[in-house]
């Protein structure tokens, strides 16, 4: 009876070798253990005598793959075929939905084969089983031996139904898969039924088709297993006789079964699950040296390769590829194995798109593979059978949102279909290569980015060499022509000194003599005797033009001061009264003309100041001069000195109070510039070319000094003059 166990998502098909004793029963199991994917098949159980009979049974469990989502699993069993081990025959034959009957083709067991055939019967029956409603088949077993019964003659005497039946050789595998392979078959109607698909023949030809497929690389598989014992398990069970007295033999022997068969199914199930954490054991481990290998991966080529391989490797497939997307709307194979041509870019849809599209569009993993209600897209499913697949996945790259690329991996028949599982397998590759893609390309744009950026700079570096090397012909040019400039600065300041000297020894030259002309006009004027009009009149022209004479040497010699004013005074300590003296004496005839009473306050103690005696004396006299020039009659020029700190320095104040005309707030501001004549509120004609204030002024501030003035119309004009001392006042 075909069972279903929801737990595990199962349907379990049990299959029983029966025959006569040593007919080979157990060595066709052994063969089929040998022959079959250890990744799809359990261990082979034996339940033996000490001889290594068999005493309850043999169990060897086999999966076929999902179909409708459950795990379909045949378990072969066998009987013992020693007649007194009749009540275990019948415990093992409990819900059997296929037999194969091993007959010993020997002559010597043609009874053997028919008390054995009839014992099958009873035993059916005492399990509630009709006979002609159990699928079997027949293998007429030892062909290798003589002298052998003959085929006609094993067909006549046990196979009236005229079942399947193979002539084999059970020690060399001969027809055993056949026999296996045509039981498994014939019990698959019973399996639709339990499936609930049995009233539609096109659903049991596909169940059938799905069967045939899972069992094909199942019995095409070569000899697999190590030699030795290796995935065959014998037990010698011990029967408990002991305990709570005998039980009759039936009785002990059918729970001796039973809990055998119930130890031997959980061993079994143990063993499948044992498997399965293996495979995936496997996988993980492939997974985790997947991710390491592509973390290292800068080639984006090198990643799809890797994915491909470890995707045909884990999956077990036979042929894959993987489409990439270089721009939009093209589609490629960048890496491909088994194919030529990628089924899913070879196909187009109705629209005349390639499949690869459509399932990039559509962005989720695609199982590809016949089951009992089909598949979704026929067209893609015609794509990769016409291609020479059964069955195939395909998963987009997915990586930061943006599909790179398609996965597509196929199963030939040499494999069960693939499934879910593999599919989610794939999608776990698929993820983390996309992202290894993704950070791959990222990787080879910084590169681009890099090599750009050395030649960018590469070329500023060579601008900004040429550059400098330009600078550096400028700057040498530069100090050529600055010293072309100094020499000439120093021809030019000799010259100015030579001139400066010419001036000042010119205008001093000159002044004696006009000052001798003009006492002498003046004595001329003022003696009457013996002068003639016409006389007069000419003393009167020498006098005059004498007078402009004077003022012209003054002129050029303020000049002189004023260009000395540019350099650096160099100064002495001048003794007080002496420089006001000097500056003072010329003046002495102007003030006493204009009756203009000058008055000088020093105090005592105030012995020298520190100035250069000759632009100093030049300023004194400016400023007095202008104070008894916008003077009036009668009126008074005070010249007050002191000494002062400020800021915990000495200075010396020279203050000039005349009790003149005074100037007008407008006019202040301009007074200090050179050539102004404040002619309009004087009393007098203006004197000068109006260099007096300006020198003093300039004169000062050469000093380090500051000149100010402050005045009021009708009542007079203060000057004053303050002149740092350069030492440090006393505390
Ligand atoms: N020459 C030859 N020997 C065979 C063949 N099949 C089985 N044998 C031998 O026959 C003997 C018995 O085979 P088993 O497979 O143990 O027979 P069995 O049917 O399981 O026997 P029980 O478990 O006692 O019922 C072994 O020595 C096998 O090697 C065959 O086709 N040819
Ligand atoms: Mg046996």
């Amino acid at each position: 009876m075909v069972q279903f166990d929801n737990q595990y998502r199962q349907v379990k098909v049990k299959i029983v070798y029966y025959g006569p004793a040593l007919g080979g029963k157990t060595t066709c199991l052994q063969h089929i253990h040998k022959r079959t994917d250890p990744q799809q098949r359990t261990k082979l159980y034996s339940l033996n005598t000490a001889s290594d009979r068999t005493l309850f049974f043999d169990l060897l469990s086999l999966s076929l793959g999902k179909i409708r989502g459950y795990r379909l699993a045949l378990q072969l069993y066998t009987v013992p075929g020693q007649v007194q081990y009749n009540a275990t025959r019948r415990a093992v034959l409990s819900g059997v939905d296929g037999v194969v009957f091993v007959a010993d083709s020997q002559e010597s067991q043609r009874e053997a084969n028919l008390e054995s055939l009839d014992n099958l019967s009873e035993n059916l029956e005492a399990n509630g089983l009709d006979r002609s409603s159990v699928p079997i088949v027949f293998q007429y077993n030892k062909r290798d031996l003589s002298p052998l019964l003959g085929i006609e003659d094993l067909e006549a005497q046990l196979n009236a139904e005229q079942a399947i039946s193979f002539p084999t050789v059970a020690i060399t595998g001969e027809g055993v898969m056949e026999a296996f392979a045509a039981i498994t078959e014939a019990t698959l109607t019973t399996v639709a039924s339990r499936l609930g698909v049995d009233t539609s023949p096109q659903a049991v030809s596909q169940l059938r088709a799905q069967a045939q497929a899972a069992l094909r690389p199942l019995v095409s598989v070569g000899e697999v297993e190590s030699a030795g014992d290796g995935g065959v398990e014998v037990t010698r069970p011990t029967m408990v006789t002991e305990g709570e007295g005998p039980l009759p033999e039936q009785e002990l022997v059918q729970e001796a079964v039973s809990a055998n068969v119930a130890m031997t199914d959980l061993a079994a199930r143990l063993d499948a699950v044992r498997t399965q954490l293996e495979r995936k054991v496997r996988v993980l481990e492939g997974i985790a040296d997947f991710g390491r290998g592509i973390a290292n991966e800068r080639d984006p080529d090198g990643v799809l390769q890797r994915l491909l391989d470890q995707g045909l490797e884990l999956l077990r497939a036979q042929a894959g590829a993987i489409i990439v997307v270089p721009a939009a709307g093209t589609l490629r194979e960048a890496v491909m194995s088994g194919l030529d041509r990628d089924p899913m870019l070879a196909t187009q849809d109705e629209a005349g798109e390639p499949l690869a599209l459509v399932l990039l569009n559509d962005s989720k993993p695609q199982l590809m593979a016949r089951d009992l209600e089909g598949v979704g897209d026929s067209l893609v499913m015609e794509a990769v059978e016409s291609a020479g697949y059964l069955s195939a996945v395909a998963v987009p790259l997915v990586a930061q949102g943006r599909v790179a690329g398609l996965l597509t991996l196929y199963g030939d028949g040499s494999r069960p279909p693939l499934d879910e599982d593999d599919i989610q397998l794939a999608t776990v590759l698929g993820s983390a290569a996309a992202m290894g893609y993704a950070n791959a390309l990222a990787w080879g744009r910084l590169e681009d980015l890099n090599l750009g950026l050395e030649a960018q700079v590469n070329a500023r570096t060579k601008e900004v060499r040429e550059s400098l090397d330009e600078v550096q012909r400028l700057a040498a040019d530069l100090r050529e022509k600055n010293v072309l400039l100094n020499d000439a600065y120093r021809d030019i300041s000799e010259l100015d000194q030579t001139k400066s000297e010419l001036i000042n020894r010119i205008s001093h030259e000159l002044k004696t003599p006009i000052t001798s002309l003009l006492a002498a006009s003046k004595i001329l004027q003022r003696s009457d005797d013996g002068v003639s009009e016409g006389q007069r009149r000419f003393v009167t022209i020498i006098r005059d033009e004498a007078e402009k004479l004077a003022e012209i040497v003054q002129s050029v010699f303020q000049a002189s001061i004023l260009a000395a004013t540019q350099q650096r005074p160099e100064c002495s300590s001048v003794p007080v009264q002496q420089l006001l003296k000097s500056a003072l004496a010329p003046l002495r005839e102007l003030a006493k003309g204009r009756e203009v009473a000058l008055h000088v306050l020093v105090p005592a103690g105030l012995e020298t100041i520190l100035c250069e005696p000759q632009t100093m004396e030049a300023a004194l006299r400016a400023v007095v001069k202008n104070a008894i020039e916008f003077n009036q009659g009668g009126g008074e020029v005070k010249i007050e000195v002191r000494r002062f700190v400020r800021d915990s320095a000495s200075w010396v104040e020279v203050k000039v109070v005349d009790s003149g005309v005074g100037i007008p707030d407008v006019e202040l501001p301009y007074v200090f510039d050179a050539f102004w004549q404040g002619g309009n509120v004087l009393t007098g004609k203006p004197r000068g070319v109006g260099l007096g204030l300006a020198i003093a002024k300039r004169v000062v501030e050469s000093h380090g000094g500051k000149i100010t003035i402050s005045s009021a119309v009708a009542e007079g004009t203060d000057v004053v003059l303050e002149l740092p001392q350069g030492i440090e006042a006393e505390a």
